[in-house]
């Protein structure tokens, strides 16, 4: 898969996504980042991204024109190479105001052959040129950011890593895919007891099946005290089901 990123701070990358799982990928050719300096495709000596805002107000906006540009010379960089009736470049933009991106994203997007990233700086990016390119905006989440370029990079790592022989052990990926929408359980490793705190016994008991409902369990109970907002779409068996009502009664 190749990633075509555009920003105003190209120095960024790959940053975070030179190491481990993403820098492997690219090392191995399963991944190819290709970052273009927004600035290349300014119309102006001074290579001028920004202007005032229509209407008034604090901040500058980013203008369209380096955008377009910039997206039409990816797209030719496309149609160069792989061309046919479904080469349509994918191309998000990233944005406050963009819906919320989802681990279902991620798997989406890593089926792609190709995937365009604007990152926007200032007040944000005039608004025609989401439509002017066809791009879908996306957040990360709900806080603020300076700019959309950490937002990019996890979008990337995100789908990255899902990229088949990404990650060295792919059961642990495919186990992901089924996974039942819980927080995961908790984890430990020796020693069995740090500072008086000890492993719970049930993990060193032998009892393979006493384990997998402890943890089945846990996953519950974490979730509902954690993050009660995923329970309504976990995919929960009856036996997890029979879990949290229990703990639900438990608290009440
Ligand atoms: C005062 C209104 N702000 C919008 C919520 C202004 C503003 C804040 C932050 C405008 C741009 C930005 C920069 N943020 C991003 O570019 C961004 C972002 C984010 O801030 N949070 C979560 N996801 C994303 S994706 C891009």
């Amino acid at each position: 898969m190749r990633i075509d990123v555009v920003t105003i701070f190209p120095e960024v990358f790959p940053g975070p996504l030179g190491v481990s799982v993403l820098g492997r990928a690219q090392a191995r050719g399963l991944l190819e980042l290709v970052v273009w300096d927004l600035r290349d495709f300014a119309e102006d000596r001074h290579r001028t991204v920004d202007d005032y805002p229509y209407g008034g107000g604090a901040g500058m906006v980013m203008k369209p024109e380096p955008f377009v540009r910039a997206v039409e010379a990816i797209q030719r960089a496309a149609s160069a190479g792989t061309t046919g009736p479904d080469s349509a470049l994918r191309v998000l933009l990233a944005s406050p105001q963009g819906r919320l991106f989802t681990q279902a994203q991620a798997r989406a997007l890593a089926r792609l052959p190709r995937l365009v990233l604007l990152c926007g700086r200032y007040e944000g990016v005039d608004d025609r040129v989401a439509d002017l390119v066809g791009a879908e905006e996306v957040s990360i989440g709900d806080y603020v950011l300076a700019g959309g370029e950490l937002a990019a990079m996890v979008i990337i790592e995100a789908v990255g890593r899902l990229l088949p022989g990404a990650v060295g052990d792919e059961a642990s990926v495919t186990e992901e895919s089924f996974s039942t929408g819980l927080l995961d359980f908790p984890h430990y490793t020796r020693p069995p007891e740090i500072r008086g705190r000890r492993v719970p016994d049930v993990l060193l008991s032998g009892d393979h099946d006493a384990i997998r409902r402890w943890r089945k369990r846990e996953a519950v109970r974490r979730t509902l005290a954690r993050r009660p907002d995923l329970i309504d779409e976990a995919s929960l068996d009856e036996e997890s089901r029979a879990l949290l009502r229990e703990l639900r009664e438990r608290r009440a």
